[in-house]
This record gives C-alpha cells, sequence and structure tokens, in this order.
C-alpha cells in the first residue's frame, strides 16, 4: 500500500546527504516516544497524536499516543484524529486498502465503493477527506462521497486529498504532467495551488481553522526535504534541531504540528512541536473612556479592559480565554468578553471583563499587565498604567 500520496516523500527523505539543516527558533521540538514510529500523521487541540510505527518484520500499524500513553490502532496507519477522539486511517487486507473510522466503540470501513480507498484527514465536524484508486480525492459528507480532483477532467491530474478543517476547507496534493507534486487549497469550490516558492515539489498535508496549511518541500537544488507551515504569504521553514530532513504531516487549532526528521545517524524520529514565539506587543486600554483609569482594589466589582485593533494587529484573533491581567500578566481570567468598538476608529475591539479582586492588585500599583494568545498560538502582551483609589 503507498502510505501518502508521496512515494516522493518517502524517497525524498531517503536522499540525506550531509546536509545541515537550520534550527527553526520559533518552535520548540519534542520527539514522541514511540517506539520505531514512522511517522506522526496528525493532532488535535489536546495535543492527542495518530501515526504509525514499524514492527520488526517492517508492517505498520497506527498508533495513538494521549497523555503520554501510546495504544496500538489495528491498521496500517492513523492519519487524522478531531477533538472528539475520532481517528482516521488506513487499513489494509486481501481486498486491498480500505478507509477507516475509529469512534469510541466503533471501527467503521470508509470505502469508495469497489476502490481501493485512503482517509486521510477528519474535521471537528467529522467532515473526512483522502484518495481512492491512488489517483482521485474524496470528501465524505453524511454519508455521500464527493469528488476532490484538481485539473479539468477527472483523473488528468492525479489528486489526494489530504487535510479538511471546520470551515470544509480542503488540502492536498496533486501530480503534474511531469510527475511533480503540487500542493492545493480547496475553498469555497476554487482550487488554488499552494506552491512553496522555488520549491520543485510540495505536499499539502493538512490545514487548521485560522488557514495554516502545513506540508512538505523540497527546494530546487537542496537534497532534502523541510516542512513548512504557510498562513497567506506568510512562510515558516520547520527543519527540526540537527536534522538530515523534516516531513510535516498534521497541524492542530493551537498552531501545534506533527511530523517526521531523519536524525544525524538517519533514523527516523517523530515529532511534536509547539510555536513558541516571542510575546507580541498589543495596545490595552484599561477602563475605555478613561485616561487616568482609576482602580479601587477594595472593589468588588469589574475592571473592563479592551484589547485594540489596529493596523499590525487585529483583536479579534485573540482566544479570550487565554487572557490574563494583574501585576504580572498572570492572574485573573476574563468573566465577560465582548466584541465593541472601544475607540470608535471604525475597528472592532476586544472588551474583556475581570472581577477586581481576582486581579491581586494591590494599593499603590501604577500599571496592570495583559497576556494572551491569538487562536493561532501567537503569543501577546501589553500594559496599561493605572491609579489606585479608595486605599485610606
Ligand atoms: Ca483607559
Ligand atoms: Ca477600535
Amino acid at each position: 500500500m503507498r502510505r501518502h500520496l508521496v512515494p516522493l516523500v518517502v524517497s525524498l527523505s531517503l536522499l540525506f546527504s550531509a546536509f545541515a539543516a537550520a534550527q527553526d527558533s520559533s518552535y520548540t521540538f519534542t520527539t514522541i516516544d514511540v517506539p520505531h514510529c514512522y511517522s506522526a500523521n496528525g493532532s488535535n487541540d489536546d495535543g492527542d497524536i495518530v501515526g504509525d510505527y514499524t514492527d520488526a518484520a517492517g508492517g505498520h500499524h497506527g498508533f495513538l499516543l494521549a497523555a503520554g500513553v501510546s495504544t496500538t490502532i489495528d491498521a496500517d496507519t492513523a492519519s487524522g484524529i478531531n477533538n472528539d477522539g475520532h481517528i482516521v486511517g488506513t487499513y489494509s487486507d486481501a481486498g486491498g486498502a480500505h478507509g477507516f473510522l475509529l469512534q469510541p466503540g466503533s471501527f467503521t470501513t470508509i470505502d469508495v465503493p469497489g476502490r481501493s480507498t485512503s482517509a486521510r484527514g477528519i474535521s471537528n465536524r467529522g467532515d473526512i477527506v483522502g484518495s481512492f484508486s491512488l489517483a482521485h480525492g474524496f470528501l465524505y459528507v453524511g454519508g455521500i462521497f464527493f469528488t476532490v480532483q484538481f485539473g479539468d477532467t477527472f483523473g488528468d491530474k492525479p489528486t489526494v486529498a489530504q487535510g479538511i478543517n471546520d470551515g470544509q476547507q480542503i488540502v492536498g496534493t496533486y501530480t503534474d504532467d511531469r510527475d511533480r507534486p503540487h500542493g492545493f487549497l480547496l475553498s469555497a469550490g476554487i482550487y488554488t495551488t499552494v506552491d512553496v516558492p522555488g520549491s520543485r515539489q510540495t505536499v499539502a498535508a493538512a490545514i487548521n481553522n485560522h488557514g495554516q496549511i502545513a506540508g512538505t518541500y523540497r527546494i530546487n537544488g537542496e537534497p532534502n526535504v523541510r516542512g513548512f507551515v504557510l498562513l497567506e504569504n506568510d512562510l515558516t521553514r520547520i527543519d527540526v534541531l540537527d536534522s538530515l530532513a523534516t516531513e510535516v504531516w498534521g497541524i492542530n487549532n493551537r498552531g501545534q504540528i506533527v511530523g517526521v526528521y531523519a536524525d544525524a545517524d538517519l533514523h527516523r524520529r517523530c515529532f511534536f512541536a509547539t510555536p513558541t514565539s516571542e510575546p507580541m506587543t498589543v495596545a490595552v486600554d484599561i477602563k475605555p473612556g478613561s485616561d487616568t483609569n482609576p482602580i479601587n482594589p477594595r472593589s468588588n466589582g469589574k475592571v473592563p479592559v479592551a484589547i485594540l485593533t489596529t493596523d499590525a494587529f487585529d483583536a479579534n484573533t485573540v482566544d479570550a480565554a487565554t487572557v490574563r491581567l494583574g501585576p504580572t500578566g498572570a492572574e485573573a481570567v476574563p468573566v465577560r468578553v465582548a466584541i465593541e468598538d472601544v475607540n470608535h476608529d471604525g475597528l472592532s475591539d476586544l472588551l474583556l471583563h475581570f472581577n477586581t479582586q481576582d486581579t491581586g492588585i494591590e494599593c499603590g500599583a501604577t500599571s496592570l499587565s495583559l497576556t494572551g494568545q491569538t487562536f493561532s498560538g501567537q503569543k501577546i502582551r501589553g500594559a496599561d498604567s493605572i491609579v489606585t483609589v479608595g486605599c485610606r
């Protein structure tokens, strides 16, 4: 069975030469502790990981790694997992390859009738994508298969659908007339090629709800593959430290990625990586409408705080559940969240309310700090001045 569309990536991985890759410092990499891990293919927002490992005879088996415990899945590979813990992948028998959906207590075959099928990605809505007959993509929604096909005519450009998000945007890979793979994005019925600039081969493997696309590419003239994360035109190269080659196969809504790399001894190692970018400074307005921002530390009321949208930052990308406010920026959680244009500049801001008593503010404090993250994992930080009142 062909595990990924990409015989090319599998073979590319074997083209290790003594090529030192630079570390990407915007991620923290963790090697996945599954013996003989062959590839980590997907992760949900809880950080549960699915993939496959090899046995002594070279056979492939799926795995689920959840809360540090790995479990074998009786299949060739597990390719995707959603936030409900539903897993898709591929198994094979005498009749060929079959897609599957594994839910608590049930194992369902997902086959395009009469065709060799592989299930590769699942959204939180339960939509499944994959491929059949090795050359055609599919989308499976509500018990119905739809063809996902790049190019003008069916079969013109061999296509595999690899990943899907909750907005039913689909990514995958098609092969051109010269047998070179290109990534694609299918969004609202429109197919767009997704190629890393200057690459000879690009595989688009996964897309999250923020539109971040993760995959693998090879640049013209370079021997080894690298991973990438692409958001619109913003490309991040993914190279695991000291690796000779890196493939990325999955990305979740926290921007965390999974994949496989070749270490200095040419062993395959699976990895999980979390974005570690420096906090971005954002504009914070404590008590919108007030310039002095008086706060009574003994109040049992609430403090309103706005994160302002500017030309450089959209406050609506902030995940309010991650925001904290206090003297160090780690204290209070918001108790109310609203989108509102607090400074009347036509740009909607994020207005949060915090219980004054949760902030840990003391008499004499002169500022409060706010920290948090965007939905795509970018850390943010900001502060505003205050004066304490009612302290005598
Ligand atoms: Ca203010
Ligand atoms: Ca505004």
